[in-house]
């Protein structure tokens, strides 16, 4: 069996240490960082998300899932980072406010640090005004906003709506699986990108 799908198979079943085992060794074996996240991590936790919407797992798995996919990707992250010496700038992120998936959302941040961005990761649950409040301080050029709840895609709309009334000149980014370019035009958002990788060339790109 191949170690990208041992790797999966390994996050499937929640086994965290056998996942950083495993990715230790696949990148021994000089497969991409890249690769070893969408090839080994990332459908091992889309199988966990089928299992969990067709109830044969519950929280308590998908949350030890959730813990060996984020020590799996950890221990990509110095790798994904090309650990740029000037950064091109700083976005805040953060999951909002209501939600708190942040698997996703620490991938997005990890790839928009690959870029040479200094990333402010404001956690889960983040209200419109923390963003806000968090842009202002750290003079951030983008906001980051992240949603896997359709109850909690509204918040973005709040979001856009703070940034506009606190005259900030931040860009609005959203993403996560329930958003949609249409539902992020409909609220005014500056960009939205489907997965991590494209979020973070978006980011570079209203930086430059
Ligand atoms: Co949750 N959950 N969950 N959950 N959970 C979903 C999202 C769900 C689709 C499962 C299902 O029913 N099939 C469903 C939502 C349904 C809906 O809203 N229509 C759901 C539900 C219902 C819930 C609870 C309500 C369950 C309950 O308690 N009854 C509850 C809510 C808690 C809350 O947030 N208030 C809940 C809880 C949890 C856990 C805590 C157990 C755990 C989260 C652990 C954690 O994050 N630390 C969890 C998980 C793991 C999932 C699934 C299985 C996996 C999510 C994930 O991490 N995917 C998920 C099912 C699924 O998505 N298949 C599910 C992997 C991750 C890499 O993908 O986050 O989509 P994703 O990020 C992608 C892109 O979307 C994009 O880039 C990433 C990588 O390329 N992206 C961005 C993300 N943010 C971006 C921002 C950008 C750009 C791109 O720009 C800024």
């Amino acid at each position: 069996m191949s170690i990208l799908v041992e790797i999966g198979e390994a996050l499937e079943k929640g086994k965290r240490k056998l996942v950083v085992e495993y990715v230790q060794k696949a990148l021994d074996e000089g497969i991409a960082p890249q690769t070893i996240l969408t090839e080994g991590l990332l459908p091992g936790m889309d199988r966990v998300g089928v299992k969990f919407r067709d109830n044969e797992i519950f929280v308590p798995e998908v949350l030890v899932a959730a813990r060996a996919m984020n020590a799996g990707s950890e221990l990509l992250k110095p790798l994904l980072a090309e650990a740029g010496a000037v950064s091109l700038g700083t976005a805040v992120i953060g999951t909002v406010h209501g939600d708190l998936h942040d698997i996703g959302k620490n991938l997005v941040k990890m790839m928009i640090e690959g870029k040479g961005i200094t990333v402010v990761d404001l956690g889960v649950d983040v209200t419109p005004e923390t963003f806000v409040t968090a842009a202002k301080e750290n003079n951030a050029g983008i906001i980051c906003c992240s949603a896997l709840l359709t109850t909690t895609m509204p918040v973005m709309g709040e979001v856009v709506k703070a940034v506009k009334e606190a005259g900030l000149s931040a860009k609005v980014m959203v993403g996560g699986a329930p958003i949609t370019q249409e539902f992020a035009d409909s609220i005014g958002a500056d960009a939205y990108t489907a997965d991590a990788a494209s979020a973070a060339m978006k980011a570079a790109e209203l930086l430059a």
